[in-house]
Protein backbone atom coordinates (compact mmCIF):
# COMPACT_ATOMS: atom_id res chain seq x y z
CA UNK A 1 0.00 0.00 0.00
CA UNK A 2 1.67 3.41 -1.25
CA UNK A 3 0.74 6.87 1.12
CA UNK A 4 -1.55 8.55 -0.40
CA UNK A 5 -1.33 11.53 1.91
CA UNK A 6 2.64 11.89 1.82
CA UNK A 7 2.28 15.76 2.84
CA UNK A 8 0.55 15.03 5.59
CA UNK A 9 2.67 13.75 8.57
CA UNK A 10 0.81 12.53 12.25
CA UNK A 11 -0.97 15.00 13.78
CA UNK A 12 -0.11 15.81 17.55
CA UNK A 13 -1.16 18.23 20.28
CA UNK A 14 1.24 20.91 20.27
CA UNK A 15 -0.70 23.35 21.96
CA UNK A 16 -1.46 27.29 21.47
CA UNK A 17 1.21 28.09 20.63
CA UNK A 18 2.19 26.39 17.78
CA UNK A 19 2.52 27.39 14.29
CA UNK A 20 2.47 23.93 12.54
CA UNK A 21 -0.40 23.62 10.49
CA UNK A 22 -0.47 20.18 11.21
CA UNK A 23 -0.99 20.40 14.83
CA UNK A 24 -3.77 20.79 17.08
CA UNK A 25 -3.89 23.63 18.76
CA UNK A 26 -6.77 22.88 21.15
CA UNK A 27 -7.70 19.32 20.40
CA UNK A 28 -5.80 17.41 23.13
CA UNK A 29 -7.41 13.88 23.24
CA UNK A 30 -5.91 12.92 26.25
CA UNK A 31 -6.93 15.93 28.02
CA UNK A 32 -9.26 14.51 30.97
CA UNK A 33 -12.79 16.71 31.02
CA UNK A 34 -16.17 15.73 32.61
CA UNK A 35 -14.24 12.36 33.63
CA UNK A 36 -13.39 10.89 30.23
CA UNK A 37 -10.37 12.16 27.47
CA UNK A 38 -11.87 14.41 25.29
CA UNK A 39 -11.33 11.62 22.59
CA UNK A 40 -14.05 9.71 23.86
CA UNK A 41 -16.00 12.99 24.77
CA UNK A 42 -16.04 14.67 20.70
CA UNK A 43 -16.01 10.83 19.09
CA UNK A 44 -14.50 12.75 15.71
CA UNK A 45 -15.81 10.96 12.57
CA UNK A 46 -14.74 10.83 8.77
CA UNK A 47 -17.18 11.41 6.42
CA UNK A 48 -16.32 8.82 3.51
CA UNK A 49 -18.23 10.62 0.82
CA UNK A 50 -16.94 14.19 1.19
CA UNK A 51 -13.03 13.19 2.49
CA UNK A 52 -12.72 10.20 -0.42
CA UNK A 53 -15.30 11.00 -2.78
CA UNK A 54 -15.92 14.88 -3.23
CA UNK A 55 -13.58 16.35 -5.62
CA UNK A 56 -14.38 19.75 -6.05
CA UNK A 57 -17.41 19.14 -8.98
CA UNK A 58 -20.21 21.78 -8.77
CA UNK A 59 -22.89 23.35 -10.99
CA UNK A 60 -20.01 25.14 -13.23
CA UNK A 61 -17.09 23.37 -12.95
CA UNK A 62 -15.47 20.14 -13.05
CA UNK A 63 -13.31 18.31 -10.37
CA UNK A 64 -10.56 20.74 -8.64
CA UNK A 65 -9.23 17.65 -6.79
CA UNK A 66 -7.38 14.41 -7.51
CA UNK A 67 -9.21 11.68 -5.71
CA UNK A 68 -8.61 9.02 -8.27
CA UNK A 69 -5.93 7.67 -5.78
CA UNK A 70 -3.61 6.17 -8.31
CA UNK A 71 -6.25 3.99 -10.55
CA UNK A 72 -8.88 4.62 -13.13
CA UNK A 73 -10.60 1.19 -12.57
CA UNK A 74 -13.64 1.61 -10.10
CA UNK A 75 -13.17 -1.52 -8.06
CA UNK A 76 -9.56 -0.57 -7.59
CA UNK A 77 -10.48 3.32 -6.61
CA UNK A 78 -12.92 1.73 -4.18
CA UNK A 79 -9.73 -0.81 -2.15
CA UNK A 80 -7.50 2.38 -2.85
CA UNK A 81 -10.13 4.55 -0.91
CA UNK A 82 -10.23 2.22 1.92
CA UNK A 83 -6.19 2.53 2.01
CA UNK A 84 -6.52 6.61 1.97
CA UNK A 85 -8.80 6.46 4.32
CA UNK A 86 -7.63 4.65 7.02
CA UNK A 87 -4.42 6.45 5.91
CA UNK A 88 -5.83 9.53 6.86
CA UNK A 89 -7.11 8.79 10.27
CA UNK A 90 -4.65 7.09 11.51
CA UNK A 91 -2.57 10.12 11.17
CA UNK A 92 -4.86 12.72 12.09
CA UNK A 93 -5.96 10.12 15.32
CA UNK A 94 -9.62 9.99 14.43
CA UNK A 95 -11.42 6.57 15.49
CA UNK A 96 -14.79 6.71 13.61
CA UNK A 97 -16.33 7.13 10.23
CA UNK A 98 -19.50 7.14 8.60
CA UNK A 99 -20.75 6.25 5.17
CA UNK A 100 -23.14 5.52 2.49
CA UNK A 101 -23.57 2.66 0.61
CA UNK A 102 -22.65 3.48 -2.48
CA UNK A 103 -19.21 5.65 -1.21
CA UNK A 104 -17.67 2.32 -0.48
CA UNK A 105 -18.20 0.47 -3.86
CA UNK A 106 -19.80 1.15 -6.87
CA UNK A 107 -23.63 0.38 -7.75
CA UNK A 108 -23.52 -3.05 -9.92
CA UNK A 109 -25.89 -3.56 -13.24
CA UNK A 110 -28.20 -5.63 -10.12
CA UNK A 111 -28.84 -5.75 -6.28
CA UNK A 112 -26.76 -8.97 -6.49
CA UNK A 113 -23.91 -7.15 -7.91
CA UNK A 114 -23.95 -4.16 -5.83
CA UNK A 115 -24.09 -6.13 -2.33
CA UNK A 116 -21.37 -8.34 -4.01
CA UNK A 117 -19.10 -5.21 -4.58
CA UNK A 118 -20.08 -4.41 -1.13
CA UNK A 119 -19.14 -7.40 0.81
CA UNK A 120 -15.60 -7.62 -1.34
CA UNK A 121 -14.94 -3.89 0.49
CA UNK A 122 -16.72 -4.32 3.59
CA UNK A 123 -14.37 -7.32 4.01
CA UNK A 124 -11.64 -5.24 3.64
CA UNK A 125 -12.74 -2.17 5.64
CA UNK A 126 -13.25 -4.86 8.53
CA UNK A 127 -10.05 -5.98 8.59
CA UNK A 128 -8.49 -2.29 8.71
CA UNK A 129 -11.01 -1.25 11.74
CA UNK A 130 -9.07 -4.18 13.69
CA UNK A 131 -5.37 -3.30 12.55
CA UNK A 132 -5.98 0.64 12.94
CA UNK A 133 -8.44 0.10 15.78
CA UNK A 134 -11.08 2.34 14.01
CA UNK A 135 -14.85 1.89 14.82
CA UNK A 136 -18.08 2.75 12.53
CA UNK A 137 -20.22 5.91 14.00
CA UNK A 138 -22.92 5.18 11.48
CA UNK A 139 -23.61 3.81 8.02
CA UNK A 140 -26.53 4.75 5.93
CA UNK A 141 -27.69 4.38 2.47
CA UNK A 142 -27.65 6.81 -1.02
CA UNK A 143 -31.33 6.48 -1.87
CA UNK A 144 -31.14 9.87 -3.75
CA UNK A 145 -28.27 9.68 -6.37
CA UNK A 146 -29.53 6.95 -9.08
CA UNK A 147 -31.84 8.40 -11.20
CA UNK A 148 -34.67 5.68 -9.92
CA UNK A 149 -34.98 7.76 -7.17
CA UNK A 150 -35.86 10.74 -8.69
CA UNK A 151 -39.23 11.21 -7.46
CA UNK A 152 -37.76 9.95 -3.87
CA UNK A 153 -36.92 6.43 -2.16
CA UNK A 154 -39.50 5.82 0.23
CA UNK A 155 -42.03 8.52 -0.56
CA UNK A 156 -41.91 7.62 -4.15
CA UNK A 157 -45.19 7.37 -5.88
CA UNK A 158 -43.71 4.19 -7.67
CA UNK A 159 -44.30 1.03 -5.38
CA UNK A 160 -41.33 -0.27 -6.92
CA UNK A 161 -39.45 2.18 -6.39
CA UNK A 162 -40.12 1.32 -2.33
CA UNK A 163 -39.45 -2.23 -3.18
CA UNK A 164 -35.92 -1.53 -4.25
CA UNK A 165 -35.00 1.14 -1.34
CA UNK A 166 -35.95 -1.53 1.10
CA UNK A 167 -33.32 -3.93 -0.58
CA UNK A 168 -30.57 -1.44 -0.74
CA UNK A 169 -31.46 -0.09 3.34
CA UNK A 170 -31.34 -3.81 4.18
CA UNK A 171 -28.00 -4.37 2.62
CA UNK A 172 -27.21 -1.14 3.87
CA UNK A 173 -27.90 -1.83 8.01
CA UNK A 174 -25.97 -5.29 7.43
CA UNK A 175 -23.12 -3.67 6.78
CA UNK A 176 -23.32 -0.97 9.42
CA UNK A 177 -24.06 -4.10 11.86
CA UNK A 178 -20.67 -5.76 10.33
CA UNK A 179 -18.64 -2.55 11.04
CA UNK A 180 -20.04 -2.54 14.89
CA UNK A 181 -21.54 0.92 14.45
CA UNK A 182 -24.18 1.81 16.62
CA UNK A 183 -25.92 4.42 14.69
CA UNK A 184 -28.21 3.97 11.39
CA UNK A 185 -29.35 7.74 9.61
CA UNK A 186 -31.88 8.30 7.42
CA UNK A 187 -31.34 11.51 5.72
CA UNK A 188 -34.52 11.81 3.62
CA UNK A 189 -32.50 12.95 0.07
CA UNK A 190 -35.32 13.33 -2.37
CA UNK A 191 -37.78 12.30 0.62
CA UNK A 192 -40.23 15.57 -0.34
CA UNK A 193 -42.00 17.37 -3.25
CA UNK A 194 -41.34 19.49 -5.72
CA UNK A 195 -45.39 20.76 -6.18
CA UNK A 196 -48.34 19.82 -4.44
CA UNK A 197 -50.24 19.94 -7.98
CA UNK A 198 -48.87 16.11 -8.35
CA UNK A 199 -48.48 15.02 -4.70
CA UNK A 200 -50.02 12.82 -2.34
CA UNK A 201 -49.08 14.01 0.60
CA UNK A 202 -50.18 12.02 3.23
CA UNK A 203 -49.60 8.36 1.60
CA UNK A 204 -46.00 9.51 1.21
CA UNK A 205 -45.89 10.08 4.37
CA UNK A 206 -46.94 6.67 5.81
CA UNK A 207 -45.19 5.04 3.10
CA UNK A 208 -41.84 7.13 4.72
CA UNK A 209 -43.24 5.47 8.04
CA UNK A 210 -43.73 2.05 6.82
CA UNK A 211 -40.14 1.78 5.15
CA UNK A 212 -38.64 3.06 8.84
CA UNK A 213 -41.00 0.01 10.96
CA UNK A 214 -39.51 -2.14 8.25
CA UNK A 215 -36.16 -0.91 9.11
CA UNK A 216 -37.04 -1.50 13.20
CA UNK A 217 -38.42 -5.09 12.43
CA UNK A 218 -35.48 -6.15 10.20
CA UNK A 219 -32.84 -4.40 13.54
CA UNK A 220 -34.28 -7.11 15.51
CA UNK A 221 -33.81 -9.72 13.22
CA UNK A 222 -30.28 -8.91 12.63
CA UNK A 223 -29.25 -7.36 16.02
CA UNK A 224 -28.69 -3.87 15.29
CA UNK A 225 -29.42 -2.34 19.16
CA UNK A 226 -28.10 0.83 18.25
CA UNK A 227 -29.83 3.94 17.28
CA UNK A 228 -31.71 5.17 14.09
CA UNK A 229 -31.06 8.60 13.22
CA UNK A 230 -33.28 10.78 11.47
CA UNK A 231 -31.13 13.86 10.00
CA UNK A 232 -33.38 16.74 9.22
CA UNK A 233 -33.15 19.43 6.13
CA UNK A 234 -35.65 21.55 5.08
CA UNK A 235 -34.61 21.87 1.24
CA UNK A 236 -32.02 20.69 -0.93
CA UNK A 237 -32.32 18.78 -3.25
CA UNK A 238 -36.07 18.81 -3.38
CA UNK A 239 -37.82 22.07 -2.86
CA UNK A 240 -39.64 21.26 0.30
CA UNK A 241 -37.99 17.96 2.49
CA UNK A 242 -40.72 16.37 4.98
CA UNK A 243 -38.10 15.69 7.50
CA UNK A 244 -37.73 19.76 7.73
CA UNK A 245 -36.27 20.45 10.99
CA UNK A 246 -35.85 18.46 14.28
CA UNK A 247 -39.53 19.45 15.03
CA UNK A 248 -40.74 18.38 11.99
CA UNK A 249 -39.15 15.32 12.59
CA UNK A 250 -39.90 14.75 16.04
CA UNK A 251 -43.44 15.37 15.07
CA UNK A 252 -43.28 12.68 12.43
CA UNK A 253 -42.35 9.97 14.55
CA UNK A 254 -44.64 10.49 17.30
CA UNK A 255 -47.31 10.09 14.87
CA UNK A 256 -46.17 7.53 13.72
CA UNK A 257 -44.93 5.38 16.80
CA UNK A 258 -41.03 5.30 16.16
CA UNK A 259 -39.73 7.43 19.17
CA UNK A 260 -38.67 4.37 20.63
CA UNK A 261 -35.90 3.89 18.12
CA UNK A 262 -35.84 6.59 16.90
CA UNK A 263 -33.11 10.47 17.77
CA UNK A 264 -32.04 13.06 15.82
CA UNK A 265 -28.63 13.57 13.98
CA UNK A 266 -28.36 17.55 13.96
CA UNK A 267 -26.58 19.00 11.06
CA UNK A 268 -25.04 22.58 11.45
CA UNK A 269 -25.79 23.79 7.90
CA UNK A 270 -28.85 21.99 7.59
CA UNK A 271 -30.20 24.31 10.74
CA UNK A 272 -28.82 27.41 9.02
CA UNK A 273 -31.06 26.43 6.02
CA UNK A 274 -34.25 25.53 8.11
CA UNK A 275 -33.69 29.21 9.62
CA UNK A 276 -32.55 27.73 12.48
CA UNK A 277 -29.41 28.13 14.86
CA UNK A 278 -27.38 25.11 15.56
CA UNK A 279 -28.14 25.29 19.11
CA UNK A 280 -32.05 25.49 18.83
CA UNK A 281 -31.72 22.35 16.32
CA UNK A 282 -30.21 20.50 19.36
CA UNK A 283 -32.04 22.07 22.26
CA UNK A 284 -35.40 20.97 20.26
CA UNK A 285 -33.94 17.69 20.01
CA UNK A 286 -32.81 17.62 24.14
CA UNK A 287 -35.91 18.59 25.54
CA UNK A 288 -37.81 15.95 23.64
CA UNK A 289 -35.15 13.47 24.68
CA UNK A 290 -34.46 12.80 20.63
CA UNK A 291 -30.73 14.33 20.68
CA UNK A 292 -28.43 11.31 19.25
CA UNK A 293 -25.49 12.61 17.36
CA UNK A 294 -24.32 15.67 15.01
CA UNK A 295 -23.31 16.52 11.67
CA UNK A 296 -19.98 19.24 12.84
CA UNK A 297 -20.03 21.07 9.46
CA UNK A 298 -21.03 24.74 8.36
CA UNK A 299 -23.06 26.97 5.86
CA UNK A 300 -22.92 30.67 4.97
CA UNK A 301 -25.23 32.62 6.19
CA UNK A 302 -24.96 34.80 2.82
CA UNK A 303 -25.73 31.41 1.03
CA UNK A 304 -28.68 29.59 0.69
CA UNK A 305 -27.31 26.12 -0.15
CA UNK A 306 -25.51 23.42 1.56
CA UNK A 307 -22.13 24.88 1.63
CA UNK A 308 -20.70 21.77 4.12
CA UNK A 309 -17.64 23.76 5.11
CA UNK A 310 -15.19 22.82 7.85
CA UNK A 311 -15.99 24.17 11.39
CA UNK A 312 -14.16 27.06 12.47
CA UNK A 313 -17.16 29.26 14.59
CA UNK A 314 -16.01 28.96 17.92
CA UNK A 315 -19.08 30.66 19.19
CA UNK A 316 -21.65 28.39 17.56
CA UNK A 317 -19.38 25.15 18.42
CA UNK A 318 -19.31 26.31 22.05
CA UNK A 319 -23.68 27.02 22.31
CA UNK A 320 -24.02 23.52 20.38
CA UNK A 321 -21.24 21.77 22.55
CA UNK A 322 -23.56 23.23 25.76
CA UNK A 323 -26.41 21.43 24.69
CA UNK A 324 -24.43 18.16 24.58
CA UNK A 325 -22.99 18.30 27.67
CA UNK A 326 -26.40 19.51 29.17
CA UNK A 327 -27.66 16.11 27.51
CA UNK A 328 -25.33 14.32 29.06
CA UNK A 329 -22.50 13.85 25.86
CA UNK A 330 -22.82 11.54 23.38
CA UNK A 331 -23.66 8.04 23.74
CA UNK A 332 -24.38 6.16 20.35
CA UNK A 333 -23.58 9.45 18.47
CA UNK A 334 -20.76 11.56 17.73
CA UNK A 335 -19.19 14.56 15.69
CA UNK A 336 -19.15 13.31 11.88
CA UNK A 337 -17.57 16.10 9.52
CA UNK A 338 -19.99 15.70 7.21
CA UNK A 339 -18.02 18.89 5.93
CA UNK A 340 -15.60 19.17 2.56
CA UNK A 341 -12.90 22.06 1.64
CA UNK A 342 -13.56 24.94 -0.50
CA UNK A 343 -13.29 23.79 -3.98
CA UNK A 344 -10.02 26.54 -4.47
CA UNK A 345 -8.27 24.11 -1.79
CA UNK A 346 -7.37 21.03 -3.86
CA UNK A 347 -4.49 19.68 -2.25
CA UNK A 348 -5.49 16.50 -0.80
CA UNK A 349 -3.75 18.08 2.36
CA UNK A 350 -6.19 20.61 2.48
CA UNK A 351 -8.88 17.72 3.37
CA UNK A 352 -6.37 16.56 6.46
CA UNK A 353 -6.12 20.59 7.56
CA UNK A 354 -10.25 21.22 7.52
CA UNK A 355 -10.62 18.17 10.04
CA UNK A 356 -7.97 19.41 11.86
CA UNK A 357 -9.03 22.94 12.35
CA UNK A 358 -12.67 21.48 12.74
CA UNK A 359 -11.25 19.17 15.58
CA UNK A 360 -10.11 22.11 17.01
CA UNK A 361 -13.28 24.25 16.84
CA UNK A 362 -15.01 21.59 18.21
CA UNK A 363 -12.39 20.62 21.69
CA UNK A 364 -12.55 24.73 21.97
CA UNK A 365 -15.98 24.82 21.88
CA UNK A 366 -16.33 21.94 24.24
CA UNK A 367 -13.50 22.91 26.77
CA UNK A 368 -15.49 26.90 26.96
CA UNK A 369 -18.61 24.91 27.23
CA UNK A 370 -17.52 23.11 30.09
CA UNK A 371 -16.67 26.17 31.51
CA UNK A 372 -19.12 28.23 30.95
CA UNK A 373 -21.57 25.64 33.10
CA UNK A 374 -18.88 25.26 35.89
CA UNK A 375 -19.23 29.00 35.93
CA UNK A 376 -22.73 28.80 36.40
CA UNK A 377 -24.05 32.48 35.98
CA UNK A 378 -25.88 30.85 32.73
CA UNK A 379 -27.42 28.63 34.82
CA UNK A 380 -28.16 30.04 38.19
CA UNK A 381 -29.49 33.37 36.22
CA UNK A 382 -31.95 30.97 33.65
CA UNK A 383 -33.33 29.17 37.41
CA UNK A 384 -34.03 32.89 38.96
CA UNK A 385 -35.51 33.97 35.60
CA UNK A 386 -38.16 30.77 36.45
CA UNK A 387 -38.44 30.85 39.89
CA UNK A 388 -41.65 32.20 40.32
CA UNK A 389 -42.76 28.02 38.87
CA UNK A 390 -40.96 26.77 42.10
CA UNK A 391 -43.42 28.30 45.02
CA UNK A 392 -46.45 29.70 45.17
CA UNK A 393 -49.25 29.87 42.35
CA UNK A 394 -46.29 28.78 39.81
CA UNK A 395 -46.04 25.76 41.82
CA UNK A 396 -49.74 25.09 42.28
CA UNK A 397 -50.33 25.35 38.09
CA UNK A 398 -47.67 22.88 38.07
CA UNK A 399 -48.82 20.48 40.43
CA UNK A 400 -52.17 20.59 38.49
CA UNK A 401 -54.06 22.49 41.34
CA UNK A 402 -55.28 25.54 39.33
CA UNK A 403 -58.03 25.60 36.76
CA UNK A 404 -59.02 28.82 34.39
CA UNK A 405 -61.68 29.51 37.55
CA UNK A 406 -59.07 30.07 39.75
CA UNK A 407 -56.63 31.63 37.92
CA UNK A 408 -59.10 34.06 37.29
CA UNK A 409 -59.78 34.79 40.84
CA UNK A 410 -55.82 34.93 41.57
CA UNK A 411 -55.37 37.60 39.04
CA UNK A 412 -58.31 39.35 40.20
CA UNK A 413 -56.89 39.92 43.33
CA UNK A 414 -53.40 40.99 42.09
CA UNK A 415 -54.52 43.68 39.67
CA UNK A 416 -51.57 43.94 37.20
CA UNK A 417 -48.66 41.55 36.83
CA UNK A 418 -45.66 44.11 38.92
CA UNK A 419 -42.95 40.78 39.30
CA UNK A 420 -41.78 40.82 35.49
CA UNK A 421 -37.35 41.08 35.78
CA UNK A 422 -34.86 42.05 33.13
CA UNK A 423 -33.72 39.39 30.36
CA UNK A 424 -30.52 40.60 30.43
CA UNK A 425 -29.18 39.02 27.01
CA UNK A 426 -26.57 41.48 26.98
CA UNK A 427 -25.04 40.52 30.35
CA UNK A 428 -25.39 36.84 28.92
CA UNK A 429 -23.76 37.45 26.14
CA UNK A 430 -20.32 39.58 27.82
CA UNK A 431 -20.31 36.01 30.64
CA UNK A 432 -20.13 34.39 27.82
CA UNK A 433 -17.36 36.35 25.99
CA UNK A 434 -15.66 36.65 29.44
CA UNK A 435 -15.53 32.65 29.81
CA UNK A 436 -14.33 32.12 26.37
CA UNK A 437 -11.58 34.75 26.35
CA UNK A 438 -10.17 33.31 29.90
CA UNK A 439 -10.17 29.65 28.85
C1 LIG B 1 -26.79 16.03 2.88
C2 LIG B 1 -26.64 15.24 4.08
C3 LIG B 1 -26.00 13.87 3.89
C4 LIG B 1 -26.24 13.00 5.07
C5 LIG B 1 -26.02 11.56 4.84
O1 LIG B 1 -27.09 17.19 2.93
O2 LIG B 1 -25.96 15.99 5.04
O3 LIG B 1 -24.64 14.01 3.61
O4 LIG B 1 -25.49 13.40 6.17
O5 LIG B 1 -26.81 11.06 3.81
NI1 LIG C 1 -25.24 15.32 6.86
NI1 LIG D 1 -25.89 18.21 4.54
Amino acid sequence: MGEFFENVPEVKYEGPDSKNKFAYKFYDPKKIVRGKTLEEQLKFAMAWWHTLGADGTDMFGVGTMDKSFGTNDPMDLAKAKVDAGFEMMNKLGIKYFCFHDRDLAPEGATIAESNERLDVISDIIVDKQKEFGINCLWGTANCFNNPRYMHGAGTAPNADVFAFVAAQIKKAMELTVKFGANGYVFWGGREGYETLLNTDMGLELDNMARLLHMACDYADKIGFKGDFYIEPKPKEPTKHQYDFDAATAIGFLRKYDLTDRFKMNIEANHATLAGHTFQHELRVARVNGMFGSIDANQGDELLGWDTDQFPTNIYTATLGMYEVIKNGGFTNGGLNFDAKQRRGSYRLEDTAIGHIIGMDTFALGYLIADKLIEDGRIDEFVANRYASWTTGIGKSIIDGKEDFESLAAYAEKMGDVTTNISGEQEYLESVINQVMLSL
